[in-house]
């Protein structure tokens, strides 16, 4: 086969509607972000990636896209070298508060992941196969996801500040309560079957989270549940709520900031830790390990520099006996392709994935590949990730990026020009 190299790479910003949900930090504002790459080569074959589309990311991707020009696509190791040089000295600031701190290491695992995907679904388009069979071959069939639950209100508010009229309530309602979210995961479960339920918290007190949780376990008392507050709790109230959730929950997610109070909790809590906030890069791994901070690493190949390296984290994690599961920030049907096809060519992922799919009611992908059944997708067996972009619906999530006027998330922002009073905190209790 002739070499295939990178002829040109468009990097496409776009918007899509996104529901007031509540987090630890704030709560989502009425679009979310992404990035579209789409890589082409001589031979013809177009490759996608999706990332984040924080407009300090974008920048990022395009000097990261400039440096992958001529390159072959099967030369992964040699691009994500190119990338670390073209990205030398860059850093991120965790703007968000969700992601824990971007290092120079973590700024390039993040900016090469969508090329890396990218080359991948080109690499499987040209060879006939599934990405799945590029990363060792898919051990599952199905890949499963768990519910992912929110407090949110009924719909956005007026915004204050700005011309936006209040937005109409959607299909999800209002949760703000044990009631809602018991009334949210049983439309969830009944929609999509999932098998898992996950609950993000930090929202409101502890107690009234221990709550929802024990509600969710009296409506659905066989499903493994998980509670993340986002590290909104001190040690103390993370161990004061692990006593009182034990036997409920399958695992707590990031109770408490950094790896020295994750340790700290680990070593009082009935049941293992999970993280995707004090081990997101690879440097974070050793010192987690040491002090017994984390009993299961999310995964998320958009910040793990893509499929290979993530499958490379889940070798670490098996190696110290952590369990490994898989993190998801709103996101789009390119992503989603993506993680069905590592979760189901990662033989040691044994925790249903995080998913945000069902809060979106926009996509720019071919609708069919990917269909929720029984809470689990189905690994796409077409060549490449076996998804097609819809250029139209690219095309209309873009002029809604245009016009949005988000450039970069930020939930506590969002939150402050509606509550003016509200504070970001971590921990908050
Ligand atoms: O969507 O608000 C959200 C989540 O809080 C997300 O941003 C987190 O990164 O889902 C994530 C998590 O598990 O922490
Ligand atoms: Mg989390």
């Amino acid at each position: 086969m002739s070499a295939l190299t990178v002829t040109g790479i468009r990097i496409t910003p776009v918007a899509f509607a996104d529901p007031p949900l509540l987090n630890a930090v704030g709560v989502h504002e009425p679009y979310a972000l992404r990035a579209v790459v789409e890589v082409r080569t001589d031979s013809g074959i177009t490759g996608l990636g999706e990332t984040y589309a924080d407009e300090v990311h974008l920048g990022k991707l395009r000097r990261a896209a400039a440096a992958l020009a001529g390159h072959d696509v099967f030369a992964l190791n040699t691009a994500f070298t190119a990338v670390t040089v073209a990205l030398a000295g860059d850093t991120g600031g965790d703007a968000h508060g969700l992601t824990g701190l971007i290092t120079e290491s973590g700024t390039v695992e993040r900016v090469f992941s969508p090329f890396e995907v990218a080359f991948l679904d080109i690499q499987g388009q040209a060879l006939g196969r599934p990405v799945a069979d590029l990363l060792g071959g898919a051990v599952r069939d199905r890949v499963p996801f768990s519910a992912y639950l929110f407090y949110k209100w009924a719909h956005h508010p007026a915004d204050p500040d700005g011309d936006r009229a209040a937005g109409e309530p959607d299909e999800w309602g209002e949760a703000l309560d044990p009631a809602g979210i018991v009334a949210q995961a049983r439309a969830m479960v009944d929609r999509y079957g999932f098998t898992a339920i996950k609950l993000k918290g930090g929202v409101f007190p502890p107690d009234q989270e221990i709550e929802a949780i024990r509600a969710l376990r009296d409506e659905f008392p066989t499903l493994p549940l998980r509670l993340d507050p986002n590290a909104a709790w001190t040690p103390a109230t993370s161990v004061r709520v692990a006593r009182a959730l034990e036997g409920t929950l399958e695992y707590l997610e990031d109770p408490t900031p950094g790896i020295d109070g994750m340790a700290e909790v680990a070593r009082e809590a009935p049941m293992p830790l999970a993280t995707n906030m004090c081990v997101v890069d690879f440097p974070h791994l050793a010192p987690a390990v040491a002090a017994g901070a984390v009993g299961v690493v999310l995964s998320d190949h958009h910040y793990w520099g893509g499929l290979h390296r993530s499958r490379l984290l889940a070798g670490i994690c098996g190696t110290f006996g952590m369990g490994l599961s898989m993190h998801s920030n709103s996101h789009l049907g390119i992503s989603l392709a993506a993680m069905v096809h590592l979760a189901a060519a990662t033989p040691n992922l044994s925790y249903a994935c995080d998913t945000h799919w069902p809060w979106k009611t926009e996509d720019l992908i071919v609708p069919g590949a990917l269909e929720f059944r029984d809470g689990s997708v189905a690994v796409p067996t077409t060549p490449g990730l076996g998804v097609t972009l819809d250029e139209d619906a690219l095309a209309r999530l873009h002029e809604q990026y245009l016009g949005c006027g988000i450039r970069q998330r930020d939930d506590t922002a969002y939150m402050r020009r509606l509550r003016p009073e509200y504070e970001r905190r971590s921990p908050r209790w």
